[in-house]
C-alpha cells in the first residue's frame, strides 16, 4: 500500500496526534456497525430508538435484553490489527490522544491507555436511580438486575442518544481535537454529535485530517489525507511506512 509522501512527514513530524474512532474499526472483528442491519428480533428496531431512556421507561427489560445480547455478541471477540496498529501509533508519536464512540472495550483489550469512551462501556452497567456503577452483576432470564443500594433499575453504562456526555470525557476530547497537529478520524461515518463535530474542530484549528474509512463520508471533502480501504489494512501499513 502506498501512502502519500507529505502524509508520511506530516506524521512522522507531528508532536500531538488525536484519532476519533467509530463502529468501522471493530467490523474486522466481527462486530455489526451501528448503519449494519440489526439480526433476528432486533431486526424490526433501529438502534437509535433503543438506545434512548425512553425506550428504557418505556419498556425496561426490552433495552436490557438488547444490551445483553449485544454483551453476549462481543464476548470472545478479539483486537483486529487496526487496534494494534494504534497502539504502535501511539507509541512513535509524542503525544497521542484515542478516542472512540465505540463501547466495545476492544481498544483497551489491545492494550490501548487512556482511551476516552466518550459514549461508555457495554462492559459496565450502573443504577438507573443513584448512578452507582456495577461491573458484577446476576443475569437473570425476564428480569431487569436491581441496584443494591437505592432498589433501582441496573441500566447500561452508556450514553444514549438524548442523554449528555461525560463531561471531563467530552472536554478532554475537545482539547485533544483542538492542540492536535495530525487528527485521525477511523471508521465512522461522522453522523453522531458532538463526537462528528471532532474533526472540524481540528481541522479549523490547522490540524491535518487523516480519514480512513471503506466508504466516503460527510468529512471526506473536507479531509487532507483520504484512505479508503479497510482500517484493520490501512493502519498497520501506515504505520510501517511512517516508522519501520
Ligand atoms: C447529546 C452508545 C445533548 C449507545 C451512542 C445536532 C444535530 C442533530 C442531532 C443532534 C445534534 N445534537 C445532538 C443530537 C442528537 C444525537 C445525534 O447526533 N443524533 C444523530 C442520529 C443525528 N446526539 C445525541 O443524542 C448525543 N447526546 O447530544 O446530548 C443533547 C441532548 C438532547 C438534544 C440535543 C443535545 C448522544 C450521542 C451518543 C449516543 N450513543 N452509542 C449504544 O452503543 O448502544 S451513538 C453510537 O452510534 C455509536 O457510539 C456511534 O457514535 C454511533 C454510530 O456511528 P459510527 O460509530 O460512525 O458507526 P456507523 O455504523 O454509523 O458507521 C460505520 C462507519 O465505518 C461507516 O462510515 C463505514 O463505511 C465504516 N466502515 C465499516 N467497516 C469498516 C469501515 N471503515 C474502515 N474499516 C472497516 N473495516
Ligand atoms: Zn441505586
Amino acid at each position: 500500500m502506498d501512502f502519500c509522501p507529505d502524509l508520511l512527514i506530516q506524521l512522522r513530524g507531528a508532536k500531538r496526534v488525536t484519532a476519533l474512532t467509530g463502529a468501522g474499526v471493530s467490523q474486522e472483528s466481527g462486530l455489526r456497525t451501528f448503519r449494519d442491519p440489526q439480526t433476528g428480533i432486533w431486526s424490526q428496531h433501529k438502534p437509535e430508538d433503543l438506545a434512548s431512556p425512553e425506550a428504557f421507561r418505556r419498556d425496561p427489560q426490552l433495552i436490557w435484553d438488547w444490551y445483553a445480547w449485544r454483551r453476549e455478541a462481543i464476548k470472545g471477540v478479539r483486537p483486529n490489527p487496526g487496534h494494534y496498529a494504534l497502539v504502535k501509533l501511539s507509541e512513535h508519536t509524542p503525544q497521542f490522544t484515542l478516542i472512540t464512540q465505540n463501547v466495545d472495550g476492544l481498544h483497551r483489550m489491545a492494550g490501548s491507555t487512556d482511551v476516552i469512551e466518550l459514549h461508555g462501556n457495554i462492559r459496565l452497567v450502573r443504577c438507573s436511580e443513584c448512578g452507582q456503577i456495577v461491573e458484577n452483576w446476576e443475569e437473570v432470564e425476564g428480569t431487569v438486575p436491581r441496584c443494591t443500594v437505592c432498589g433501582g433499575l441496573l441500566r447500561p453504562h452508556v450514553v444514549w442518544f438524548g442523554e449528555s456526555l461525560p463531561r471531563a470525557e467530552l472536554e478532554a476530547a475537545v482539547e485533544a481535537a483542538r492542540t492536535c497537529d495530525v487528527f485521525f478520524s477511523i471508521g465512522t461515518s461522522g453522523i453522531v454529535q458532538p463526537a462528528a463535530a471532532l474533526a472540524y474542530a481540528a481541522h479549523n484549528r490547522g490540524a491535518k485530517v487523516v480519514e480512513i474509512n471503506a466508504k466516503r463520508t460527510l468529512l471526506t471533502p473536507k479531509a487532507d489525507f483520504v484512505l479508503s480501504g479497510k482500517s484493520g489494512e490501512v493502519l498497520p501499513a501506515l504505520v510501517n511506512a511512517a516508522w519501520l
